[in-house]
């Protein structure tokens, strides 16, 4: 039987509960059922440079095995080729890229140094799982180590059309490095579509019929497999006392008002000053709903060391303050926004509590808070997502109420539409998503990759 074997950039523990981010959340849940290793950096910066074997720890089923990073790696790799290069990019943001050859080299050096203390932990019938961005060159670095276990990539970000991918002087680079896996999962029809596209129009490649790829002498899958979440636990976590109690406070301390909640990592693709611009126009255009409805929008910091993510603090620092003082009154405050991880009971509650559930990103892989959304409501008397065309999400709930997030009006107008819709086309509305929502969970995701990845003579996992 084969032991599965999760590499990703950081590697979460699995004990620490309130977390943000998708693909910590997503992967926890997914090893704690299978077990198996998790490879990756453990977090930390060290000053000196010198080869040292992964740590390893226990977690229930799960052995973690992890690395530092040195000072120059770290903002090479990371905070340069990762976040200032390969995440604009893939969210078509060409005006934010940062293209330097030190940045590449230091990509292309911690994926060989990863690949250096993953390759001593292999056991010949490992089926190796990678995860994201960071790691496109991770199989081509362990294929050169004599690594020929089934290898399979996961893009949690959107994979952008020609256009935008070929603005990377290394594009080409990226392309042939994916082609050593023999499995590449994205996340939506649309992100599989571009991908193809630079196939078959820009590296002479061919796309097979079947979702197969031919392109340096090497066939590949790639396929869509869009992420989901643990539904039932979700569920579980949004009817509990606390829950209960805690929607009640929130009930209390705001009257009778409605609650429109977001819930993001302070991030440029998520479309947050346009979301707090279009609560401040339904403000404007119904002023019925003045002292009637507040925005809620926690939003913890990440990635505080780029540019780009502090400018966009200050930004919504100033607009939720404008806001404020321009609408609020001695008893209501419009918006209320703030800057802090909340625990995954907590965000449950709040998700029930809320009216409306707002995600309104510019662009995303997929997006896992409108799927959590969905799965926090009660059925009897459900909240309304609304959702932004761009989010992967969108390919799957189109009982939302899908917006341009660009479009301040059509969002507010869609608030609107939301906080006044009856009751019977907000449950109709809420069966129909949340049976999407059920259909593709976190299991389904994980199986489906892993049935794909899983030599042909295997399915099960030890
Ligand atoms: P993210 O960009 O991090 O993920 P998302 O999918 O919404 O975006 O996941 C965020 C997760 O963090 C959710 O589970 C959410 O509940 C949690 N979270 C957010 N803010 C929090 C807070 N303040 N406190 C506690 N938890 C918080 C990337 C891609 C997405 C893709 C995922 C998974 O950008 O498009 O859906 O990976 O593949």
């Amino acid at each position: 039987m084969s032991r599965l074997v999760v590499v990703s950039n950081r590697v979460a523990y699995l004990e620490k509960k309130n977390q943000s981010g998708g693909l910590a959340v997503a992967l926890g849940d997914a090893l704690r059922d299978t077990g198996g290793l998790w490879f990756g950096w453990d977090g930390t910066v060290v000053e000196e440079d010198e080869p040292r074997p992964a740590k390893t720890c226990q977690q229930g089923k799960v052995t973690i095995a992890t690395i530092p990073l040195t000072k120059q790696d770290y903002e090479e790799y990371y905070v340069g080729f990762a976040n200032q290069v390969l995440w604009p990019v893939c969210h078509y943001r060409l005006d934010l890229v940062k293209f330097e050859t030190a940045y590449f080299d230091g990509y292309r050096r911690v994926n060989a140094r990863l690949a250096d203390a993953l390759a001593p932990l292999l056991q010949p019938d490992d089926i190796i799982w990678v995860h994201d961005y960071h790691l496109i060159s991770l199989a081509s670095e362990l294929r050169s180590r004599g690594v020929t276990q089934r290898i399979g990539f996961f893009l949690h970000i959107p994979f952008p059309p020609p256009g935008v991918l070929l603005a990377v002087p290394v594009h080409q680079w990226l392309v042939k490095s994916l082609f050593a896996y023999d499995v590449i999962g994205f996340q939506t029809n649309i992100d599989v579509l571009n991908f193809q596209r630079v196939v078959a129009e820009n590296i002479g490649g061919k796309v097979l019929s079947d979702g197969r790829v031919m392109a340096y002498g090497r066939t590949v899958l790639a396929r869509p497999f869009p992420i989901g979440i643990d539904v039932d636990s979700f569920v579980a976590m949004s009817h509990t006392s606390a829950a209960e109690e805690a929607i009640e406070r929130l009930n209390r301390r705001h009257l009778a008002r409605s609650h429109i909640v977001g819930v993001d990592r302070l991030d440029y693709t998520k479309g947050l000053p346009e979301r707090m611009k279009a609560f401040r126009r339904l403000l404007e255009l119904y002023p019925d709903k003045q002292k009637t409805v507040t925005l809620m929008q926690i939003a913890p910091p990440t990635r505080e060391d780029v540019a780009a993510y502090t400018d966009i603090r200050q930004e919504l620092e100033q607009l939720s303050g404008s806001i404020n003082g321009e609408y609020g009154d001695f008893d209501w405050t419009p918006v209320r926004y703030m800057h802090r991880n909340v625990s995954r009971e907590r965000l449950a509650a709040l998700f029930r509590g809320s009216e409306v559930g707002l995600v309104t990103p510019l662009r995303d892989g997929m997006n896992l808070v409108a799927k959590e959304y969905i799965a926090a409501q009660d059925e009897n008397d459900p909240g309304v997502l609304v959702l932004s065309r761009f989010a992967g999400a969108a390919e799957d709930l189109e009982e939302a109420l899908i917006v341009n997030p660009y479009d301040i009006d059509d969002i507010a107008h869609a608030l609107e539409q939301a906080l006044t819709m009856p009751l019977d086309e907000r449950r109709s509305r809420h069966r129909a998503l949340f049976r999407r929502v059920r259909e593709r969970d976190a299991a389904n995701w994980r199986n489906s990759f892993l049935a794909a990845l899983a030599p042909h003579d295997q399915g099960a996992f030890a």
